[in-house]
């Protein structure tokens, strides 16, 4: 073997070298990511909600925000629904106090599903998103809780079959400074 040729080998062994440490490395920072996922929103706080059929869960509770949508693809509209135990001033906007209770639910005719629940929350408000994702065909709805030192967000998916909705935390930090 000539030299320019083992010089060409050992060039190639350090290429290969160099990549596959930067393989591992890239996997390493994939995995430890995954990890910490998981530490944090374990999925065990995954939580089931069913339907009730008692109009009684919304009494004392306002009407702040709605939205018209077809989650189970019947044909007909559901309304998701915030609610607030605040009063209304004439606008419609609530009247706070230093806390109030929030719930935001799905009905569906005479059923109704408690997505947050009565959530007493101090300083602070709870508003929803809901969208469809076509990479996964499923409808989600997004619930925030934010207050002035911890902000909260719970991922709502519809399961078709089971005409339920899967709920997991999937954001979660105390000990902040809401800034806006
Ligand atoms: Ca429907």
């Amino acid at each position: 073997m000539s030299r320019f040729d083992k010089g060409i080998k050992t060039g190639a062994l350090t290429l290969l070298l160099v990549l596959l440490t930067v393989g591992c490395q890239a996997n390493l920072g994939e995995q430890a990511q995954e990890v910490i996922g998981e530490q944090e929103i374990p999925s065990s706080q995954e939580e089931k909600i069913l339907p009730v059929e008692d109009d009684a869960i919304l009494s004392g509770m306002n009407l702040l925000k709605n939205t018209a949508l077809d989650l189970d693809e019947d044909g007909q509209n559901e309304q998701l629904e915030l609610y607030i135990s605040a009063d209304l001033d004439e606008s419609g906007s609530p009247i706070l106090d230093d806390g109030q209770e929030w719930m935001v639910v799905l009905r569906d005719g005479n059923q109704t599903y408690p997505l947050y629940d009565r959530g007493y929350v101090q300083l602070g408000t709870v508003d929803y998103t809901a969208f469809y994702d076509y990479e996964t065909q499923s409808y989600h709805i997004l619930i925030a809780c934010q207050q002035t030192a911890s902000i909260d967000i719970y991922d709502c998916i519809y399961l078709p079959k089971e005409e339920a909705f899967a709920r997991q935390p999937v954001y979660s930090q105390g000990n902040i400074n809401m800034l806006g």
